[in-house]
């Protein structure tokens, strides 16, 4: 009878407890849940365990790429095949997205890959005196708008900058009306949208329209803009390695030699109608020239892929991270006109067997040097980020952060004083033996194992720093984004 009773009660309180889960906001329970397993599964190195913490900031993001803080609110967000840009509002993910974009090409490591965001009230007086003409014809594109009209930003309104790969319908041929296999090429596009923060968006304009074949791989997509309004976009490849700009000898003395628009950073500026900087490092070499006019557009090259660039915001320079095939993944500082080396050279020249600067293509105006750091065994490295903040650490700041693919950790630097390399002494120390970096590439398993942080389960796509100084990770299978914070405060 007793145990009738106890049954009884049980049965009661589960079938009370479930009803009352129905009417309750089940996103804060699942977001508590989430949360407490997540943080317990972030492993921090001893050296900052006690004083910062990571935390489950957003999640249910389908294959996210990118990320940007638009405002102290607004945080951006693209998902690779959905072609979504996502929008978390003071930590919310909305459920409609801002844009979807059509005719996007997921195949791989194709798909929506890039965001950049200018803020109105920073860019030069000249941008809107300017009356853009297109060179391209651009496709239409289908914007479907938040029903959201509540107005989300704190000023006059953003111009949003997105790389993605797009099947590009050739109009000219209408030789297909059934429509089931259409007649187009893949291409690598950014396009220029204005958002006026009513939920209007306008545009597209498009201002980089390039190859992306053959591929699938190798497509690049991180932008980032300078503090005087230049874009640089990254571009890998493209599985292809056929002339100078991957040091294939058949460069522009020969024949041969076809601009192929891979393996190179594009820096241009959207505010002036040629969209070419006329300090680009290989401007005057090739800008009069019709078959080298192509190189005009390009800050670097060399570069097999990479999913990471970012500029220090003490001196400006721009950095990337590369991707090696078998051997040697890499940070670089990316001076103007830097050949990287690929596929001649991946690491340190050096360990590059009788490779030498002579064998790879040196376009007039550009240079060769080794990594800042690099990986022996490649660790899938992807997103570099400046800490922009002292709020998590004092000594943090404006220090370098960087991401992989292969396992889920985030890596640290100090740079040296003059900004152009790493401290390896002020580094942080592989976590059992408390071994530091030997030197500049880690090529065993004591400096691999130097980790800021590791059990990112669903591997690191994109680092930020936020509009509060905290740190922002993005991460890819699982469609989260970490908060790194302080314990203080
Ligand atoms: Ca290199
Ligand atoms: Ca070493
Ligand atoms: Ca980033």
């Amino acid at each position: 009878m007793k145990r009738y009773v106890i049954l009884s009660i049980a049965i009661f309180i589960t079938i009370f407890v479930f009803i009352t889960l129905k009417f309750f906001d089940y996103s804060i329970i699942s977001n508590y849940v989430i949360s407490q397993v997540s943080y317990r599964q972030i492993e921090v190195n001893p050296v900052y365990r006690s004083s910062i913490k990571v935390e489950l900031y957003s999640d249910g993001l389908s294959y996210p790429t990118s990320m940007v803080f638009v405002d102290n609110r607004i945080l951006l967000v693209l998902e690779k095949e959905e072609g979504n840009i996502r929008l978390i509002s003071d930590g919310l993910l909305r459920p409609e997205p801002l844009i979807k974009i059509q005719n996007l090409s997921t195949e791989a490591e194709r798909g929506l890959l890039g965001l950049a965001v200018l803020n109105k009230n920073d860019t030069k007086n000249s941008y809107y005196s300017n009356n853009h003409s297109n060179i391209h014809s651009v496709p239409e594109q289908d914007i479907s708008e938040s029903d959201n009209n509540e107005n989300l930003f704190e000023s006059s309104g953003y111009r949003l900058y997105l790389y993605f790969t797009e099947r590009a319908y050739d109009t000219k041929s209408n030789n297909d009306s059934t429509g089931d296999d259409p007649d187009y090429t893949v291409r690598n596009r950014v396009y220029e949208y204005t958002w006026d923060g009513t939920g209007n968006l306008s545009g597209p304009r498009l201002i980089m329209d390039i190859s992306a074949e053959p591929g699938p791989y190798h497509n690049g997509g991180k932008m980032k803009i300078d503090k005087d309004g230049i874009l640089y976009v990254v571009m890998g490849d493209l599985t292809a390695v056929n002339n100078a700009l991957q040091n294939y000898p058949g460069g522009p003395n020969h024949s041969n030699f076809i601009p192929s628009n891979s393996s190179v950073i594009v820096r241009i500026d959207p505010s002036i109608n040629s969209y070419l900087p006329k300090d680009n490092p290989f401007y005057e070499y090739s800008h009069y020239n019709n078959e080298l006019h192509q190189l005009s557009f390009y800050y670097s090259y060399g570069i097999r892929n990479s999913f990471g660039i970012d500029i220090d915001p003490v001196t400006g320079n721009l950095w990337d991270t590369e991707n090696g095939e078998d051997i040697y993944d890499e940070i670089n500082l990316v001076e103007p006109g830097f050949n990287s080396g690929w596929y001649k050279v991946m690491g340190p020249l050096q360990s590059n067997n009788d490779t030498t600067v002579s064998d790879l293509v040196m376009l007039k105006g550009s240079h060769y040097s080794d990594p800042e750091f690099s990986w022996k065994t490649p660790i899938g490295i992807t997103d570099i980020e400046f800490l922009k903040s002292p709020n998590i650490g004092a000594d943090l700041v404006n220090n370098v952060f960087v991401g992989d693919i292969n396992n889920g950790n985030l890596y640290y630097f100090v740079l040296n004083s003059y900004r152009s390399g790493i401290d390896i002494n002020s580094t942080i120390k592989e976590e059992s033996n408390r071994k530091g970096l030997e030197d500049l590439a880690a090529d065993d398993s004591i400096e691999s194992g130097v980790i800021f942080a590791k059990g990112f389960d669903g591997r690191i796509t994109d680092i930020e720093t936020g509009p509060e100084g905290n740190l922002y990770v993005l991460t890819y299978f699982d469609g989260r984004i970490y908060k790194i914070s302080s314990m203080v405060g």
